[in-house]
C-alpha cells in the first residue's frame, strides 16, 4: 500500500468485486485514500497485506488484509489482527480460494506471535460474538428513492418526505468544532474512559487516536465539543466516508454514505451530538448516514429518524472464547 500503483490495483479489484447488498444494487467503493489510511495504522505489517496475481497477466485477483490492534475483552487487553478486505475476483469464485487467503493471513499473523483476530462479515459464519443491525438516516431522500436505496413510505409524497428529513443548516451545540492535532491527548482520555464500559472495545493510545480519529479529508470526519467557558473537551463524534457504486442506474453512479464511527457523549446528550453529526454530514453533501446498533446507538436512531436496513453485520473473534454471546450494545468496536 506504500506504492501508488499497487494501491490503484487494490482499489480497482475492490471497486469491481467487493461487498454488495443482497439485491446487488450497490457495491462498496472504498477510495484509495481510505484504503491507504485503513491499512497503514501505527505498527502495521506490510506482510499482512496479501494479494494473489494471475500467473501470466499479473492481474490482481484476490486480496486479504490484517492490521494490528489492541482489543480489550472484558478485563484483558489482547494483541489481535483485524482482518478485512477479503476479496476474490468474481470470475474466480467458488474455487476455495478464500480459505487459502485466510490460512495465509493466519500464518503471517502467527509469525508476529499474535494468536487472536477480530473481523466482521455480512454472512453468518461459525459463532458470532454479536450481530448488529444497520440503520440508515436519509439526508438526500429524493436521490435515495430515485436509486432504489429507499422507498417512498405509505401515504407519503416526495415533498412531505423531503420535509420530514430536513435538518438545520448548522450544528446546535456551542463549542462544536472540527477535531485538531492538539486535541489528541484530550480525545484519547475521553475515548479510553468511555470505551471502558463495553465488553469488547479497542484499547487506544495517543498514536492510535492520532491515526484513527484525526480528520482526513474524504476519509474521516471528527468533531469535539469544547466548553466555551472552561475550554475542556467534553464530547466527541466521528464518521467515516464510504461511498457505494450504484449498479445500473441511468442518472447516478455513486451513493455518498457516512458511517458512524466512535462517539463519546459526556456533557452533550448523545441525541444532540448525533443530530449535529447529521447536520455536518448533510453540509458535506452525504446522501445517507449509517449506523450500527452497537454502543448506545440504539438510544438515538428512532428519534433521529433512522430506519432499519435490510443488512446485518456479524462480529467474530478468532481463537478467543467468550462465555456468552453479547448484545450489540455491549460492543464498543467499529471495523471499517
Ligand atoms: S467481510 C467481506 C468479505 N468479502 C466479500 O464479501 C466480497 C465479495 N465476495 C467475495 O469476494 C469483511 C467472495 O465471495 C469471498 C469468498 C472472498 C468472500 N469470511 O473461495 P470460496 C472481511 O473481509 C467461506 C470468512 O470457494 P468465494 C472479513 C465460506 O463459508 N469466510 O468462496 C474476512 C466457505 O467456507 P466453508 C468466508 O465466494 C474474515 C468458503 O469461504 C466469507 O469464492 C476472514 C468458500 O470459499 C467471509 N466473509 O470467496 C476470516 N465468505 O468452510 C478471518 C465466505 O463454509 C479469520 N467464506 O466451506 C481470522 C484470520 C486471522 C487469525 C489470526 C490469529
Ligand atoms: C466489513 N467491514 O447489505 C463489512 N447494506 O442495511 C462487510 N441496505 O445498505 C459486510 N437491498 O436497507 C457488510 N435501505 C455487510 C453489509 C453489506 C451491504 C448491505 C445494507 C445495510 C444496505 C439499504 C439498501 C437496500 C437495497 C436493496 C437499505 C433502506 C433505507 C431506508 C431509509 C429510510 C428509512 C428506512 C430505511
Amino acid at each position: 500500500m506504500e506504492s501508488d500503483e499497487t494501491c490503484n490495483e487494490v482499489y480497482a479489484l475492490l471497486k469491481n468485486n467487493y461487498v454488495e447488498d443482497d439485491e446487488n444494487m450497490f457495491r462498496f467503493n472504498y477510495s484509495k485514500e481510505f484504503l491507504s489510511w485503513a491499512l497503514r495504522p501505527p505498527g502495521y505489517y506490510k506482510s499482512w497485506h496479501i494479494g494473489v496475481r494471475a500467473k501470466t497477466s499479473k492481474k490482481l485477483v484476490a486480496f486479504i488484509t490484517g492490521i494490528p490492534a489492541r482489543i480489550r475483552v472484558r478485563g484483558e487487553v489482547v494483541k489481535m489482527a483485524e482482518v478485512n478486505f477479503l476479496c476474490v475476483h468474481k470470475k474466480l469464485r467458488s474455487k476455495r480460494l478464500a480459505p487459502v487467503m485466510i490460512k495465509e493471513v493466519t500464518r503471517r499473523v502467527h509469525l508476529e506471535n499474535i494468536w487472536q483476530a477480530a473481523y466482521t462479515a455480512g454472512v453468518v459464519l461459525p459463532t458470532p460474538v454479536t450481530t448488529a443491525q444497520y440503520w440508515h438516516r436519509s439526508l438526500n431522500p429524493k436521490k435515495l428513492i430515485d436509486v432504489g436505496f429507499s422507498r417512498l413510505g405509505a401515504r407519503m409524497t416526495m415533498s412531505r418526505t423531503i420535509k420530514l428529513y430536513k435538518l438545520p443548516d448548522s450544528p446546535a451545540t456551542p463549542g462544536f468544532r472540527k477535531m485538531e492535532l492538539h486535541d489528541v491527548p484530550a480525545v484519547t482520555r475521553l475515548l479510553r474512559d468511555y470505551l471502558a464500559q463495553f465488553a469488547v472495545a479497542p484499547y487506544f493510545d495517543e498514536d492510535d487516536v492520532e491515526h484513527w480519529l484525526r480528520p482526513v479529508e474524504n476519509v474521516i470526519d471528527s468533531f469535539v465539543v469544547e466548553s466555551p467557558e472552561t475550554h475542556e473537551i467534553t464530547d466527541f463524534c466521528s464518521f467515516y466516508t464510504l461511498p457505494s457504486s450504484i449498479l445500473g442506474n441511468q442518472n447516478y453512479s455513486t451513493l455518498k454514505a457516512a458511517y458512524s464511527y466512535y462517539n463519546v457523549s459526556n456533557k452533550t446528550p448523545l441525541l444532540q451530538l448525533m443530530n449535529d453529526a447529521l447536520i455536518v454530514a448533510k453540509q458535506k453533501d452525504f446522501d445517507v448516514f449509517n449506523a450500527l446498533d452497537v454502543m448506545f446507538n440504539e438510544s438515538f436512531v428512532k428519534e433521529l429518524k433512522f430506519g432499519p436496513g435490510d443488512g446485518q453485520l456479524h462480529y467474530y473473534l478468532y481463537n478467543y472464547r467468550l462465555q456468552q454471546a453479547l448484545r450489540p450494545s455491549e460492543l464498543g468496536l467499529v471495523l471499517l
